[in-house]
């Protein structure tokens, strides 16, 4: 490794159409760590079975999110890409961690786990209780210190640092203590027809979230739909302007460009022209990566997860040893 390179460590489920805030909120960090850094990028399968999923549509989503993560820039050689069910010291190190290192009460403050379950915790699978113990596991076998994701995700890496302390306190130095890194502008992007819920790819309205695979022509009309506040003028309030706000994180992320600057070049705008420019800029993304997107075919993508498969595998069996030997498993 080189002096003051660091470890990059990041995933993302492939559960549903990957969208543009996945993209600006945590893939659009991702390639320009690649050069300084070295970084790992996970498709994280074993998160994803953690509510119900359709064997068939998995084994697709799999080879659809490492496409993905290529057509966001990723190189191969640089960076590892590989998927987490095919290194089991990722299960296996979560296991252990159960037992040392996490708490039923660290548990329990999990925001992401009451969201999604709402009325119904007694009948969600205890994998999605536990699954941020899997994501710690995921963050601290390989030495990880930097994690490019998006804010909903910064309680999870709260939670790897927490038992990466505890472990080391009792087990002497086995782990990293990694951190949460998020976009200054884009960490939190929002649905575009309700501003005051997150853009999600599980949401079942098409129309709230753009997919990095829909049609171009579809991204636009989607925009051109968003909702858009009451009251005129273009600038970023996130109480008084929460639609615009967004609109305004959205242009910023695809269209490489500060929101101080958008907010200056749109100051005479009417809403109509704002959402026709952002929406040209939506369109021109989505064609660009979508050629990119294409280039690549499953069996370009299946040699590239076995690749790197064995160089992750090297990697977290080492820190795996460690612990399972500090522990008195071997
Ligand atoms: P799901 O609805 O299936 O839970 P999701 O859209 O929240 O999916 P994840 O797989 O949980 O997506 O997240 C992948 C990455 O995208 C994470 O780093 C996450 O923080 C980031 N991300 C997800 N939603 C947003 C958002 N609305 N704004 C910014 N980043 C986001
Ligand atoms: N829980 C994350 C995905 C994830 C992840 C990780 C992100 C699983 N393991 C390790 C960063 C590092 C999510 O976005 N839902």
């Amino acid at each position: 490794m080189e002096k003051d390179e660091k470890i990059v460590f990041s995933g993302i489920q492939p559960s549903g159409k990957l969208n543009i805030a996945n993209y600006i909120g945590a893939l659009s960090q991702w390639p320009n760590l690649q050069d300084e850094d070295k970084c790992i990028f996970c498709v994280v399968d074993y998160h994803a079975i953690t509510v119900k999923k359709n064997p068939k549509e998995l084994r697709k989503r799999v080879i659809e999110t490492a496409k993905i993560y290529l057509a966001a820039g990723i190189d191969s050689e640089k960076s590892i890409i590989f998927k987490q069910s095919d290194v089991s010291a990722h299960t296996e190190l979560a296991w252990i961690l159960n037992c040392i290192g996490a708490r039923i009460s660290d548990l329990n403050k999990m925001t992401q786990f009451k969201d999604k379950t709402g009325e119904n915790k007694e009948s969600a699978s205890v994998g999605l209780y536990d699954y941020p113990v899997l994501m710690a596991a995921d963050i601290l076998l390989y030495g990880t210190e930097v994690v490019p994701v998006g804010e909903d995700q910064i309680q999870h890496v709260e939670l790897a640092r927490d038992i990466a302390k505890r472990v080391n306190n009792t087990y002497g130095d086995i782990f990293t203590i990694p951190k949460a890194v998020v976009k200054k502008d884009g960490a939190r992007i929002m649905s575009l027809l309700d501003p005051s819920k997150k853009m999600s790819k599980s949401d079942e309205n098409e129309n709230n979230a753009i997919a990095l695979l829909d049609k171009p022509e579809v991204g636009r009309k989607k925009i051109m739909k968003a909702v858009t506040d009451s009251n005129t003028g273009i600038y970023f309030n996130l109480e008084d302007k929460p639609a615009i706000s967004n609109l305004l994180n959205i242009y910023a992320g695809l269209g490489n460009r500060e929101v101080k600057r958008l907010v200056k070049d749109h100051k005479d705008s009417g809403y109509g022209e704002f959402k026709n420019a952002l929406a040209d800029v939506v369109e021109n993304f989505l064609i660009t990566f979508q050629e990119k997107y294409n280039s690549y075919s499953d069996e370009n993508v299946l040699e590239i997860l076995e690749k790197g498969k064995e160089r992750a595998e090297k990697i977290a069996q080492e820190r795996l040893n460690k612990l399972k030997n500090a522990i008195g498993i071997i």
